[in-house]
């Protein structure tokens, strides 16, 4: 009995639990050490992610920088051409738009470039349907309408923008002053603000308007809906023959629209104070992708004489 007392005595049992300790000890050791090797390797992953997405974000970057500099000469070459054009033919312009596909324009280079030209001019202006005074453009108004017919919209659309544009509170349509600017439109996406324009009636309208120039409309440039747009005596068909003709000989002024084969003095003398022969505000649109990278600059340049002011500038 005394032995097996002795055997479990205080000291076998601190001795017995020092051997545990040691084994726990160890065994924390272990664990600490493989949780300490789990971190590192955590945070090396970590940091080799981080290294390997801000290279890849530098290398992002350095192409985009190089992409803006390739978009910024296309604009710059676009003007020149433009530039160009206008001394060639001071009394007019031609055509309303241009798509110009430049092939490997620099060494290294192995995206693409493409420049657009549009004439503004060619397009109606949508802000010319109220007078700067607040008062209502009846031609203007009229014109748009005509417009808004022959794109297929119905034409209260004129009202919601006239009411949108016009400082008075007075509606023309029982909702069409709800929320209105009474201020100019400042861009064509603006549109998408007005209640009743949405996505399908604004892409359908887009090409066709602008912002910018005196109102007059380019002959030279306008597409069939824009000439139509003129006059209720210009059908599709004599818009139709305006495009054939002006492709073969662009017309040297406005009045020159009397050489196609329909159009009297009559009906010129209807629509000639709105017509010209000329753009002076031009949008440039320089598009460049290389490696799945694209840059966007659009602009409008003004043209007056020799000398060139841009009036707008967005990169995307
Ligand atoms: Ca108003």
């Amino acid at each position: 009995m005394l032995t097996l007392i002795t055997h479990y005595s205080p000291v076998s049992l601190r001795k017995a639990g020092q051997a545990s300790l040691i084994t726990n000890n160890k065994g924390m050791a272990l664990v600490l050490t493989l949780l300490v090797l789990a971190l590192i390797t955590a945070l090396v992953v970590e940091f080799s992610y981080a290294v390997y997405t801000n290279t890849n974000a530098l290398y992002n970057w350095k192409t985009s920088q190089r992409l803006s500099f390739v978009a910024k000469s296309g604009v710059q070459l676009a003007s020149k051409t433009i530039l160009e054009e206008v001394m060639q033919h001071p009394s007019y312009t031609y055509p309303g738009s241009l798509n110009i596909p430049i092939e490997s324009p620099f060494e290294d280079f192995k995206g693409t470039v493409l420049l657009r030209i549009e004439d503004e001019n060619s397009k109606f202006n949508i802000n010319s349907i109220v007078y700067s005074n607040g008062a209502l453009n009846d031609e203007a108004y009229h014109s748009f309408v005509r417009l808004l017919r022959a794109l297929g919209i119905e034409s209260g659309i004129a009202d919601r923008i006239v009411d949108w544009i016009d400082p008075d509170k007075e509606p023309r349509l029982s909702d069409s002053e709800k929320a209105s600017k009474n201020l100019y439109l400042d861009s064509i996406d603006e549109l998408l603000l007005i209640p009743g324009i949405d996505n399908t009636i604004y892409e359908k309208i887009a090409t066709y308007v602008t912002i910018y120039g005196d109102g007059l409309i380019n002959i030279n440039g306008a597409e069939i809906p824009v000439l139509m747009s003129l006059s209720d005596s210009i059908n599709k068909n004599m818009a139709e023959r305006i495009v054939a003709y002006r492709k073969i000989s662009p017309f040297q002024s406005g009045a020159y629209i009397q050489s196609v084969a329909g159009i009297t003095y009559t009906i010129y003398n209807d629509f000639g104070v709105r017509i010209t022969a000329k753009g002076t505000h031009f949008r440039i649109i320089s598009t460049v992708t290389e490696e799945g990278i694209k840059k966007v600059i659009e602009s409008v340049l003004v043209i007056s004489g020799t000398s060139t002011t841009v009036k707008y500038w967005r990169e995307m």
